[in-house]
């Protein structure tokens, strides 16, 4: 089993769960003993530890409340490698991070391969595993380090701890270790919207949507995507309607404004893959790129007589209210027969996006680009 801890942002920032995470002292860590040199890249998320083992901390000899004795580990090598997983939603309000460490005798720490901190060590990065700690030091009073400026080492997705901890020498008495590192959300200035959704809903538009917990105050709320503001609504709205985007994946961050505070509170982040433009001619309800008398009677037997559903609903829409009803047939016929109004954009002859959103599910119209 591999071992992650999803670390919930969102969760964290409503205020009803802690304002903090830290990954537990006592935890199940992979662990590689220096018998060799373990392979390059070991202290990054991307390594494959699959052959690693899987032990928890703490780990050593010669004291007492060890977790997993190393009972081989005298005489026979002087290094051990510790990798521990977890996984991120979104790095963004991540203010603060510190690891506090018991050892004996040194260690060397990374967060994603990155430089953390060390003790009692000749070299102070990727020391080679026969290396011995010098001088000795006694595991009993964790130090803690703070790490804030590492903060931008953390990513979203999988991230690892690693830790190469050495002993002073081959014959020594005792060894140890244990860890954990805490991972602090910054302090929101006020009450946020939170758990953030995005939905997409064709020609670039995505609707954002989110929760909000009695209370809670803005005078506006802004969708971000990296610094930009893409969007604010006044504070008591709902939803926000991102548009012109383009195809492929977003992550969009929402805020909230409030007067009399410099600083917007953070409401998370919702990623979305956005469609292709859905481009498709209102009124070919069939769905066969010509515009007849089929398209209402197709739309007919579609409401009326459990015919086959529209493969594109939008363009079945003939008056773009996102029912379909008897409306939209009679529509059709008096375009078609009795010098009626012809459906609004993009209209049975022009291929063209939905003027007015709905919520149709997404249109496989083939014959528009
Ligand atoms: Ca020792
Ligand atoms: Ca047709
Ligand atoms: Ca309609
Ligand atoms: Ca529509």
């Amino acid at each position: 089993m591999r071992r992650g801890l999803r670390l919930l942002v969102g969760c964290l920032l409503v205020g009803l769960c802690a304002r903090g995470a830290s990954l537990p002292v006592d935890d199940v860590w992979k662990l590689l003993k220096g018998t060799a040199q373990p392979s390059a890249g070991w202290n990054t998320a991307d390594f494959d530890d699959s052959k690693w083992l899987e032990e928890e901390a703490p780990c050593g000899y010669g004291y007492p409340s060890i977790a997993t004795v190393l009972a081989d580990m005298r005489w026979n090598y002087s290094s051990v490698y510790f990798r521990l997983p977890f996984d991120l939603e979104d790095t963004y309000g991540i203010a603060r991070l510190s690891l506090t460490i018991d050892w004996d005798d040194g260690f060397v720490a990374y967060l994603n391969g990155q430089y953390l901190a060390h003790r009692n060590m000749p070299i102070s990065f990727d020391p080679p595993y026969v290396v011995l700690a010098s001088p000795p030091h006694l595991a009993g009073r964790p130090e803690v380090f703070v790490l804030d400026a590492f903060t931008p080492a953390l990513r979203a997705g999988m991230n690892v701890l690693a830790v190469q901890v050495h002993n002073a020498s081959k014959s020594d008495e005792t060894f140890f270790f244990n860890a954990k590192l805490d991972i602090a959300m910054r302090v929101e200035p006020f009450p946020c919207v939170t758990m953030p959704t995005c939905a997409d809903k064709g020609d670039g538009n995505v609707l954002i949507g989110w929760a909000r917990s009695a209370g809670t105050v803005l005078d506006a709320i802004q969708v971000r995507e990296g610094d930009e503001i893409l969007v604010q609504v006044p504070g008591s709205a709902q939803t926000a309607l991102v548009t012109h985007a383009a195809a492929g994946e977003h992550v969009y961050r929402l805020f909230g404004v409030r007067a009399g505070f410099d600083e917007a509170c953070y409401g998370g982040s919702c990623e979305v893959v956005v469609s292709d433009v859905k481009n498709f001619k209102r009124g070919d309800a069939n769905v066969d790129n010509r515009f007849s008398i089929a398209d209402p009677v197709f739309l007919a037997r579609y409401l009326f007589q459990q015919g086959d559903a529209p493969s594109c609903l939008d363009a079945a829409d003939a008056d773009d209210n996102g029912k379909l009803d008897l409306a939209d047939i009679i529509g059709l016929l008096q375009f078609l027969f009795n010098n009626g109004s012809a459906p609004p954009a993009p209209g049975p002859y022009e291929c063209g996006g939905d003027a007015v959103l709905d919520d149709f599910p997404l249109c496989v119209y083939p014959f528009c680009p």
